[in-house]
């Protein structure tokens, strides 16, 4: 396949002013070459000043963006409002969204069908839930929150900017990150549902990344597996190691 390796880091709620200096410097001294496509996610707050001093080929990400252009809602942005600003892609459905907020399936799937609708690129991330993982639910929750977001996605071209992030719940921030195998497998079914319920095509260039604990150390091997695109990086993308994670595909 020749899909092009994708590196998100996701700042979630962290950091200020000082602490994006500092990343964005580490960054900026990083030989890409194109080989690997980068995308940061700073707190909304901070897009300016991320966008401001990164260096040309690493993008932005929004951490989130509403499902309607404007109006009354209190506390929301717009994809349009995103792209006005030079932001070229958004993180939606993240399990933090999903758990802490109560986005619904559907729900995410709106906001996936607006954004992409604005040509603002879509990080989708999906995962199961520790207790479904044990009631062997994974396959099942996985392809439910897929198929949402594919069901919303009537132009297959609109794939093309798509990245798919399989996030296990029970990896994320906890240090207990899936195993290459583990990862391989569940990214094995999204390709395989891809390819029966979307086209061949969109199946063999969508990439599919992980999420989870991703770290320094756990990175290389996880890379190494056929069906893993990527990451999305969250704790890790605040420190140093994010560079080794993006090296592992340099
Ligand atoms: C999963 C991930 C980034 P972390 O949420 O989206 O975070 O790497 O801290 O588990």
């Amino acid at each position: 396949h020749n899909r092009k390796p994708f590196v998100g880091g996701n700042f979630k709620m962290n950091g200020s002013r000082a602490m994006l200096k500092e990343i964005i410097d580490r960054l900026n001294t990083l030989e890409l070459k194109n080989h690997v496509e980068v995308v940061i996610s700073p707190p909304t707050l901070y897009i300016d000043q991320a966008h401001k001093s990164v260096r040309e080929g690493i993008s932005i990400a929004a951490q989130n963006a509403f499902n309607c252009t404007k109006g009354a809602y209190t506390g929301e942005i717009s994809p349009e409002q995103l792209k006005d600003v030079g932001v070229d892609w958004v993180i939606l459905g993240h399990s933090e969204r999903r758990e802490i907020f109560k986005e619904a399936d559907d729900f995410v799937a709106s906001k996936v069908a607006h954004a992409l609708k604005c040509d603002l690129k879509v990080i989708a991330c999906i995962g199961e839930k520790l207790e479904e993982r044990e009631a062997n639910k994974t396959e099942e929750v996985v392809i439910r929150q897929l198929q949402a977001i594919a069901k919303n996605i009537d132009d297959e071209k609109k794939w093309e900017i798509v990245v798919i992030a399989y996030e296990p719940v029970w990896a994320i921030g906890t240090g207990k990150v899936a195993t290459p195998e583990q990862a391989q497998e569940v990214h094995v079914i999204i390709r395989k549902w891809l390819a029966e319920n979307v086209s061949e095509k969109v199946a063999q260039e969508t990439r599919i990344i992980y999420g989870g604990s991703v770290n320094d150390a756990n990175s290389p091997e996880l890379a190494k597996q056929l069906d893993i695109d990527g990451f999305l990086v969250g704790g890790a993308s605040l420190t140093e190691k994010f560079i080794k994670i993006i090296e592992c595909f340099i």
